[in-house]
Formats: structure tokens, C-alpha cells, sequence
């Protein structure tokens, strides 16, 4: 078994180039380069902070003016940050593939910006605010809001468009995800801590249909045992190599 990283990528672009069907979901760490906090580990966001105390219905219904303190920090830290090269490569992929999803857990809209098109956002999108009275949703890209804001149709509270814990994820775009994953020949996980669910389970539901699962992370996760292929290290480091690997197979079929 070969475990020169430059190897691997050899032997999974390999295995990638004959598929036609790839989704690819991908977690805080794809940003992470981009110096956007991750949620564990170290530097990231819940370090001395419960998740409970800032990411819950109940939280925001008992303190919302902290909650919103916790993610106008937040939009306004992601004002700064801009794509960076694994963003890019992983926009690169569409290109590749006949049909390419990419299941985002990041609320923090990169991906677009870096030119993914087919993407879904499993936990919102924090740019985003819908009302808790009448429930319409708002996009505020790049807008300061106050520590209250409120709804300009009916004056209702507005709370930010992600997915808490406990929070149903939005339909539309879990029977996408259920759908591409179901269809797909092979999954890339990056940069994900694989622990959050439902999203944890998608590679696990990829590879039971026979799917390639193909995890890209700095470290060991709870997939790294069931991933068919693991590369360890920076995701963006590693998937501008697997797109030039990929692309050298498109333009030199073998004969
Ligand atoms: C790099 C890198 C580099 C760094 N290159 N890599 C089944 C069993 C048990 C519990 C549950 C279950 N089903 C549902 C639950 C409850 C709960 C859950 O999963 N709890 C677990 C913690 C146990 N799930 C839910 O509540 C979900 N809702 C749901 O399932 O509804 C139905 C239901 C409800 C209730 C009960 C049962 C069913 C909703 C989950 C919503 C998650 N929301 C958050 C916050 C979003 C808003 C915000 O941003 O504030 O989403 S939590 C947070 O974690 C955020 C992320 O999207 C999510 C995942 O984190 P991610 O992306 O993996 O980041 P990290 O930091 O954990 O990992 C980063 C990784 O990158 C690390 O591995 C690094 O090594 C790596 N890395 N730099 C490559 N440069
Ligand atoms: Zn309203």
C-alpha cells in the first residue's frame, strides 16, 4: 500500500478519473486557510465556549443579543477573509466531473464566492436572517445588523439563517444531499471533523452503495477508518495537486 502523499494522489485521481458521478462535502477546515475559526480543536470556535450557550434555539430565545453579538463578530471577522486555493480547486472540479454536488456544512458562502455553482448549504447560510414572526428570509450580505435586529415587513426578530443544534436542517437541501449522495460513485470529505450529524453519516450512506470515499483532513477522524483513501494535510495544499493530476488524465487519456 502506498503512502507517499504524492503517490496517493496519483492512485486517487486515478480512481477518480474513470467516474462520472462525484459529490464532495466539505466541513470548517476548506476555510480554515482562509482564517476563518474552525469549531474544534485548537483556536476553534467553542474553545471555552459551550456550543449550547450560542448555537441553540433555546440559547437564542433566552439571550439573543448575545447569540446576535456571537455572529455579528463573526460576519463581521468573514468581511476580511477571502476563497483560498482549496476553495478554488474544489470550483475547479466542477469542470471535471458530468455531475458534481457539493454538500457545504459552512455557512460563511466562500465557496460561491470562489465560483461553485452546484452547492448545498446543509446548515444556512450566515449571511442570511429569517424572521421568527412570519418567517420570511432575508439576505444581508456584508450588512451590519444591531444587536436586535428586526424584520422591516412586520417588525418580528430576526434570528441568522443557520442550522442550529437540535434544528431540523432545511428540507430542500437535505433531499439534495440525500440525493447526490445516493447517485454518486464517489465522496470527498475536506476538512471536516465528521462528528456533527446527519452530515457525519452522508460518506458512510456514499460507500454502503459501493461509493469511493476519499477523506482529505489535517488529522485522523472518526471516517478515516472507513474511508477508502485518506490524505493528510491541507486542503488547500492537497487539492490543487489532485485537480492538476485529474486534469493531466483529461488531456492524456490513456491510449
Ligand atoms: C483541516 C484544515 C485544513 C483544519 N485542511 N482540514 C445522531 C446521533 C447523535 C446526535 C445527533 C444525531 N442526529 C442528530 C443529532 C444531534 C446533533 C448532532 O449531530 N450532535 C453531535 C454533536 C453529536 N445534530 C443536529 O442537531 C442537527 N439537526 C438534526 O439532526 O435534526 C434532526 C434531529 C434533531 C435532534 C435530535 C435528532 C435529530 C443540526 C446540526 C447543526 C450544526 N450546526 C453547526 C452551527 C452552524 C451555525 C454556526 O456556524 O454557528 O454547524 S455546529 C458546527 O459543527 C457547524 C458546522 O457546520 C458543524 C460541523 O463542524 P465541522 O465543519 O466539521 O468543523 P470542525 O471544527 O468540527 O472540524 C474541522 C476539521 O477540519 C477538523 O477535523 C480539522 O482537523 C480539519 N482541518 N484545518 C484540512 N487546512
Ligand atoms: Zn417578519
Amino acid at each position: 500500500m502506498l503512502t507517499d502523499p504524492a503517490a496517493i494522489i496519483e492512485r486517487v485521481s486515478e480512481r477518480l478519473s474513470a467516474l462520472r458521478s462525484v459529490c464532495c462535502m466539505t466541513g470548517a477546515g476548506v476555510s480554515a486557510e482562509s482564517g476563518v475559526p474552525t469549531f474544534r480543536g485548537q483556536g476553534g470556535l467553542w474553545q471555552g465556549r459551550r456550543a449550547e450557550d450560542v448555537a441553540t434555539p433555546q440559547a437564542f430565545q433566552r439571550d439573543p443579543e448575545g447569540v446576535w453579538e456571537f455572529y455579528n463578530y463573526r460576519r463581521e471577522k468573514l468581511l476580511d477573509c477571502k476563497p483560498n486555493a482549496g476553495h478554488t480547486a474544489i470550483a475547479d472540479l466542477e469542470a471535471v466531473f458530468d455531475d458534481w454536488t457539493l454538500i457545504t456544512q459552512n455557512v460563511d458562502g466562500l465557496h460561491r464566492q470562489a465560483g461553485s455553482k452546484n452547492i448545498v448549504e446543509l446548515h444556512g447560510n450566515i449571511w442570511t436572517t429569517r424572521c421568527t414572526a412570519c418567517c420570511q428570509e432575508f439576505d444581508h450580505f456584508g450588512d451590519k445588523l444591531s444587536r436586535r435586529p428586526t424584520c422591516d415587513d412586520c417588525g418580528g426578530l430576526l434570528r441568522p439563517g443557520v442550522v442550529w443544534f437540535g434544528e431540523m436542517l432545511p428540507p430542500d437541501a437535505l433531499t439534495a444531499a440525500q440525493d447526490a449522495v445516493g447517485r454518486c460513485q464517489a465522496i470527498l470529505v475536506v476538512g471536516t471533523s465528521s462528528v456533527v450529524e446527519p452530515a457525519a453519516s452522508m460518506a458512510g450512506w456514499a460507500r454502503a452503495h459501493g461509493a469511493l470515499v476519499v477523506e482529505i483532513n489535517l488529522e485522523r477522524t472518526p471516517l478515516s477508518e472507513e474511508a477508502d483513501e485518506c490524505l493528510f494535510g491541507k486542503a488547500g495544499e492537497i487539492l490543487p495537486k489532485l485537480v492538476s493530476a485529474l486534469r493531466a488524465r483529461q488531456s492524456d487519456p490513456p491510449r
